[in-house]
């Protein structure tokens, strides 16, 4: 073979490895592990480059660790429960776990060819009933522990997807998934108790000095803690004996200021009025359409309802209060209650303003707001810092109160004294609703027995599978709802408890109950229980977590509680409360898009219902083309894309420069040519995210079969830090794949020159090998540092003192199995087939890593900081041994000592060579 051939070697290699057990995650007590992993995929049936991207990095780190001699565990597997399955089987008839296994099937033939140090024995599904029976024995483990509970709630109600949504997946008020506008219900459901660990969930996160910042912001916005005061206000006229209303308030600074009282449509003395009051009820329901997010409620138009009852100020018995039934009250929040001040809260003042209430300023704007137009003048409402000083009004506060903060301490200590409220830390994380009304995910392991109420399932019962069809009939996937609800025979069980007749539960658990604790499962995934002691003492914790930060939220949070509540259940040891000692966020695979139009011809009762039949319209509707069918020139400076099927229809070949260029040159100043109705010089929009709807996406296992596996992961890694979005373009693919080919012929150039040739200068020799050094050190220094691309940087510079170096062969050689070596986490095949036409011993895989000889990475060049009268102002680098005379030449000659002597002499100029200069003004 005489070029670089990436569809000859890359299987190749990759069949040593297999047959050589490479990727076997192996637990040796003798050596220290390293457990990285990449955020498992759902099985949607196609990898895209995002996937490419992220699992190149946890390769390349994988890769790198075991050659450090650790022993590593890569595994990968399926998060794959959840409602596309679900809509497949309803949209074309199949059966959601057919679909969920084919797809995997798939996903894997093209993920095999990208040659990841994957430990595939390892692998599993959520849908597996292996696994998924693990996690229901650990249900009822939580169950026993108090960790798990059923509650009724109101929850959010997706009306097309039939199911219960949490809050997290109404987006916009809107199902997540289905887009419909969702609504509230009132269902009996289970919660997971992670409320009771938002302080220590919220703790935690300053030991995580491994996780971005922006991660642990995120999470700690959530959790939302606040501090302030729960008081009562008393009702005037309370009905059916209700003589109080509790209120909460991170602000009782701005009590007098207050000048209503609001109440959620939820609250229960909301719900007493409403039984007695048609418009009550109907300005309830109203609010009730809504759901339950906060960001939906922040969104909607303020709307109250005047219950024409009062409430006493708690300073002041003579001072009456309205009170209001409100859309923007949150009943899981605080009380259900709130107070409004007009004047410090812009949303309270906007509802004041509608209704016509009182705005009452406690502070004044200080010098910082000089320009400000009180509230009650019209202008905005004022935030306060909780520093500034108080205005008195209606004299509360007493001559002690300064600032706000003392204001408020006064308040909770009015109301503590008065025994009307006490001061409060309540967290916006609510308990995690993981009941859902779907067939597939993980039955939820109970019974219901009309004798003996909700019994759990028994262990040696367990996995509670789910039922493939009906009774030898193919369950109907169309119909909407739960088929396990309709299901003929599943539901019908037997007591656990007193063996009587029972109803299995037919709701089964959100999906991100499966991908709480996979990272736990990977470490045993065939031992029979959730995991096995051993084994997660030895591999937990995930050393380095890789995964996209839409998950930054949800999948992280319920993780960490998770990972505690099994350490609870002796599931895992207590080091793996926070299961994942670094997390890295990669950033996306973006690509620009090609948008031209298209003639169509629409029947007209598309627009107008009284259209006559057949009556259509014309029109050029907006296309989008994928990067394969376009064609990207430059002329006369210029970028085109071309449509390739349009070039054709024109009776030019996209292959033929000349031809298109040539082409391009004719059409211009004539009306925009067009082939089939379609353009076929497109527009080029800016890159963004790779999207199936915009088209601008790439076809990994295309780029393989084009490329080679190695020139993807390359590219991936090699234009922008890991952290940020990577542009894919065709030309930088191209030119990934010549400096691959590039590093191939220099080595088997390399390989070729014979023993008995010249040996080279050993100056020469001496080159070559500290750069190699060079390379070493700083290759190592950026994989370490996840700085994919630096060390990408340097390896290029390194091939490029390779490929001119006049050293010999014996320096040549073995500068080019250090290329290789550093070059195999990245592209593992190509360094593999180096390594081999060089002579290197075994694989180069696992082999151990090169290690930089510090006396070589010396320079011969100092950096001389120099200090003006005492102060650092600039540096000079000079050669090692240049004597004092020339160092104080060089110094006076640099711009900041000429600025500062401005034409003068200095008074003293001190050179400690190596050191320092100092110069004396
Ligand atoms: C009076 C007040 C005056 C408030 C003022 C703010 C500013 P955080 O900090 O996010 O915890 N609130 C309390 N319970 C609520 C509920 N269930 N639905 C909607 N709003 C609610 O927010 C606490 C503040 O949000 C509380 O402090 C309360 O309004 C409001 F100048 O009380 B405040
Ligand atoms: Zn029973």
């Amino acid at each position: 073979m005489s070029r670089y051939d990436a569809s000859t070697i890359e299987p190749k290699w990759q069949a040593a490895w297999e047959e050589a057990g490479c990727f076997r995650a192996v637990r040796d007590e003798s050596r220290p592990k390293y457990y990285v992993l990449e955020m498992f995929p759902y099985p949607s049936g196609r990898i895209h480059m995002g996937h490419v991207r992220n699992y190149t990095m946890g390769d390349v780190v994988a890769r790198y660790k075991a050659s450090c001699g650790f022993s590593v565990l890569h595994p990968m597997g399926w998060d794959a429960f959840g409602m596309p399955a679900e809509n497949a089987a309803m949209e074309s008839g199949g059966h959601p776990k057919d679909w969920t296994y084919g797809n995997i099937a798939q996903m894997k033939d093209q993920m095999k060819p990208m040659g990841l140090s994957i430990d595939w024995t390892r692998e599993f599904a959520t849908c597996d009933p292996e696994y998924y029976g693990q996690q229901q024995a650990m249900f009822l483990d939580f169950l026993e522990k108090g960790l798990v509970y059923r509650k009724a709630a109101t929850v959010n109600w997706d009306p097309v997807d039939m199911t219960v949504l949490a809050n997290e997946q109404v987006i916009d008020g809107k199902g997540w998934r289905s887009g419909a506008p969702v609504e509230r219900r009132e269902l009996t459901q289970w919660f997971f108790k992670i409320s009771d660990y938002s302080e220590e969930l919220l703790d935690a996160l300053d030991g995580l000095d491994d996780w971005p910042d922006k991660v642990k912001t995120m999470q700690r916005n959530w959790i939302g803690k606040s501090t302030g005061l729960q008081f009562a206000f008393s009702l005037v006229d309370g009905p059916h004996g209700h003589d109080r209303i509790e209120v909460f308030t991170t602000r009782p600074d701005t009590l007098m200021g207050a000048s209503f009282v609001a109440v959620s449509a939820d609250h229960p003395l909301a719900k007493i009025l409403e039984r007695e009051r048609d418009d009550v009820a109907a300005f309830n329901a109203d609010c009730r359409r809504m759901g339950t997010s906060e960001e939906e409620l922040e969104k909607a138009p303020k709307l109250g309802f005047d219950t024409g009852l009062t409430v006493r100020h708690p300073f002041d018995n003579a001072w009456e209060l309205p009170v209001y039934i409100a859309n923007f009250i949150l009943m899981d929040y605080g009380t259900g209650a709130i107070f409004g001040c007009p004047a410090h809260d812009q949303r309270d003042l906007e509802f004041a303003r509608k209704y016509d209430l009182p705005v009452a300023s406690t502070y004044v704007p200080g010098s910082d707001a000089e320009a400000h137009v009180l509230p009650e003048d019209g202008g905005d409402a004022y935030v306060p810092p909780k520093t500034r000083r108080v205005k008195y009004v209606r004299g509360f506060a007493g001559d002690e109160v300064q600032t706000g903060d003392e204001a408020i301490a006064a308040a909770v200590r009015f109301c503590e004294e008065n025994g009307v409220g006490h001061g409060v830390t309540i967290y916006r994380l609510r308990d995690w609703g993981l009941s859902r009304q779907r067939y597939w995910g993980c039955p939820i392991p109970v019974v219901h027995c009309e004798d003996c109420g909700v019994v759990p399932e028994k262990k040696e019962n367990l996995p509670v599978t789910l039922p493939y069809d009906e009774g030898g009939k193919p369950i109907d996937f169309s119909i909407p709802g739960n088929p396990l609800d309709r299901h003929p025979s599943w539901r019908d069980t037997k007591c656990p408890a007193c063996g009587g007749a029972a109803k299995r539960e037919t709701d089964t658990m959100d999906t991100f109950v499966d991908s709480s604790w996979y990272f736990a499962r990977f470490t045993a995934p065939d031992a029979d229980t959730p995991t096995n002691p051993e084994d997660a003492a030895y591999w937990m914790n995930v050393d380095q977590y890789i995964g996209g930060i839409e998950h930054a939220i949800l999948h992280l949070l319920y993780s960490r509680f998770f990972a505690r509540a099994m350490h609870i259940c002796g599931h895992l040891p207590e080091k793996s409360k926070e299961p994942f000692d670094a997390l890295f966020t990669q950033g996306m695979v973006t690509h620009e898009m090609y948008v031209g139009t298209m003639d169509v011809s629409e029947p007209a009762s598309e627009f107008r219902a009284d259209a006559p039949e057949g009556q259509t319209v014309q029109g050029g509707r907006t296309k989008y083309y994928l990067p394969a069918e376009v064609l990207t020139v430059e002329a006369d400076g210029t970028r085109y894309a071309l449509w390739k099927d349009g070039l054709h229809e024109h009776g030019v070949d996209p292959g033929d420069q000349e031809a298109v260029k040539a082409w391009l040159k004719e059409s211009q100043g004539k009306p925009r040519p067009k082939a089939d109705g379609q353009e076929v010089i497109l527009r080029i929009y800016p890159s963004a995210k790779m999207s199936k709807s915009k088209k601008n996406v790439v076809d990994p296992e295309r780029i393989i079969a084009e490329y080679g596996a190695d020139t993807a992961r390359w590219f991936v890694l090699s234009d922008s830090p890991p952290e940020r979005d990577v542009e894919w373009t065709a030309s930088g693919a191209d030119a990934a794949y010549k400096h691959l080919s590039r590093v191939w012929r220099i080595c088997a150039d390399i390989a070729d020159i014979a023993d008995s040739a010249e040996e080279g200068s050993p100056e020469a020799d001496e080159e070559l090998a500290r750069a190699m050094h060079r390379a070493i050190h700083d290759v190592t220094m950026g994989i370490d540092s996840f700085g994919f691309n630096a060390a990408i940087a340097k390896l290029y510079a390194f091939t490029n003192t390779l490929q001119k170096s006049k050293a010999g062969p014996t320096a040549k050689r073995e500068a080019a199995r250090v290329l290789a070596q550093l070059m195999s986490p990245m592209t593992p095949h190509l360094a593999e087939d180096c390594w081999h036409m060089l002579g290197g011993e075994g694989l180069v895989t696992g082999h151990a890593w090169p290690k930089a000889d510090a006396s070589m990475l010396v320079e011969d060049t100092v950096t001389l900081p120099i200090q003006i009268n005492g102060k650092r102002k600039s540096e000079i680098v000079v050669p090692k041994d240049l004597n004092k005379e020339e160092v104080e030449k060089l110094a006076l000659a640099d711009n900041a000592v000429k600025k500062a002597l401005d034409g003068g002499a200095p008074k003293k100029l001190i050179v400690v060579p190596g050191r320092i200069v100092n110069v004396v003004i």
